[in-house]
């Protein structure tokens, strides 16, 4: 394949995932679309990478419960085609049968006609559900550099998350890679750390002839589960054509030395918690105040965030909190917690290491902590959650490993 000097790049974002491990916050949408940070949705920060790579063409593939996910891109993304620039969200379409996206795969399979119309050089293929910021451009020049068709993002990890990841071995003094194991139940450590092992980020580069190539032959395999790190990457790595790219080498501007090489899976509801707990500390170790790569939160027309006293002079105030636009904290106490927008907290409210949704309602004397409290949730008065597991798990509300209460979108609470 002719690579010019400036290739011409599509981006697909793969959005189509289900997120099983984020229920109760998967009930309703798509993982991508799962709120994070008070103004956020997790899909942002890949969208946010590609554009500010200068990536201008990218489509995102959808497919479990997209409705809220179509919306959120389409108003919150929409771009000029001034120059050919669009992100447009592609819903499954059965284009070649009656039948949704297999895997990850069969969506980029299902979607040829995208790659056949804008005819790219590279396409690059990111997840659409982990917190970071990366320059995916300095990938591609990797990509092209090494020679590889197929180029995998990939970044040091503890030994102990390797079943939920694409564990890779390179050769020896090399990025080539020699073994790629899909969610490996015992894989062997790193020679210089015993207690990590090298996983993949599921973002990757391929030239386009090739990911067409292996997709279209992928289609024909019965024996697939037409999964891109269970089945495309080991394809190419069996014939010896896939090259890593080690995360650490890359460099996004303003970054700073406790945010660099920042990159969080936020599958799991402890992770998801535990990722926005970091936002709220006092030194966070994800920035979200780089300007210089800025992570794009949702443009909506909420008035500010206001303080004031409630009932008998009660004070209403947050310390170490994130506060969203059109939150209004009337007499209550707010800490350590994200609070999204148009949030209502009451007198005598006491809101602590907590995740509230939009349009949370928290009444008069409740107690709200270590909890997630999806959109649109009313609080009664001197309702107590995140107070007694057991109290919680008897209301119907899913109680995480570490102790999280998760209340999900519509439950009424009594
Ligand atoms: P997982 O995240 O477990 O592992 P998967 O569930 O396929 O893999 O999700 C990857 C991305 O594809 C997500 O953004 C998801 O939303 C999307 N997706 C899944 N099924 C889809 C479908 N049918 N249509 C469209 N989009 C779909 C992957 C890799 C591992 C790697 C981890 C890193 O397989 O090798 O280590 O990501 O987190």
């Amino acid at each position: 394949m002719p690579l010019v000097a400036t290739p011409n790049v599509l981006a697909i974002v793969l959005a189509g995932g289900e997120g099983k491990r984020l229920m109760p916050l998967t009930a309703d949408r798509a993982k991508p679309a799962v709120p994070f940070g008070g103004t956020y949705r997790l899909i942002d920060f890949a969208l946010s990478n590609l554009v500010n790579a200068a990536y201008r063409k990218i489509v995102v593939l959808t497919q479990y419960k997209s409705h809220s996910l179509d919306r959120h891109i389409s108003q919150n993304w929409r771009m000029s085609n001034l120059f050919g620039s669009y992100i447009a969200s592609v819903p499954a379409q059965q284009r070649v049968g009656q039948r949704w996206y297999l895997g990850s795969a069969d969506a980029i399979y299902q979607s040829l006609n995208l790659i056949h119309d804008e005819r790219p050089d590279i396409v690059v293929v990111v997840g659409a559900d982990h917190v970071y910021r990366m320059d995916f451009s300095q990938m591609v020049d990797a990509h092209i550099a090494s020679g590889s068709p197929c180029t995998v993002a990939a970044i040091r990890q503890p030994i102990s998350l390797a079943d939920q990841f694409g564990v890779i071995q390179t050769e020896q003094g090399s990025s080539r890679i020699a073994e790629f194991l899909e969610k490996p139940k015992n894989p062997q450590g790193l020679d210089d750390s015993p207690h990590e092992v090298l996983a993949s980020m599921g973002n990757y580069v391929f030239d386009a002839d090739a990911l067409v190539d292996a997709v279209t032959r992928d289609a024909e395999r019965e024996d697939s589960k037409h999964d891109m790190g269970g089945d495309i990457v080991p394809d190419f790595v069996g014939r010896g054509l896939a090259s890593v790219y080690d995360f650490k080498d890359n460099e996004v501007p303003g970054a700073t030395d406790r945010d660099r090489a920042y990159w969080r899976d936020v599958g799991t509801l402890d992770a998801y918690f535990e990722a926005q707990m970091d936002l709220i500390s006092v030194l966070p170790v994800f920035n979200l105040y780089n300007y210089e790569w800025p992570i794009v939160a949702a443009q909506d027309f909420y008035p500010p965030a206001k303080f004031v006293h409630g009932w008998q002079g009660t004070y209403g105030h947050a310390v170490n909190s994130i506060i969203s636009q059109g939150t209004v904290v009337s007499g209550a106490l707010v800490e350590k917690s994200i609070v999204s927008p148009n949030v209502r907290l009451d007198s005598w409210a006491h809101v602590s290491e907590s995740v509230l949704m939009d349009g949370v309602s928290v009444g008069r004397h409740a107690v709200v902590q270590r909890a997630i409290v999806d959109k649109f949730v009313t609080i009664p008065d001197d309702t107590r959650i995140g107070v007694d597991a057991e109290e919680d798990r008897a209301r119907g509300f899913h109680v995480t490993p570490s102790g999280i209460t998760v209340v999900g979108k519509g439950q009424t609470i009594s």
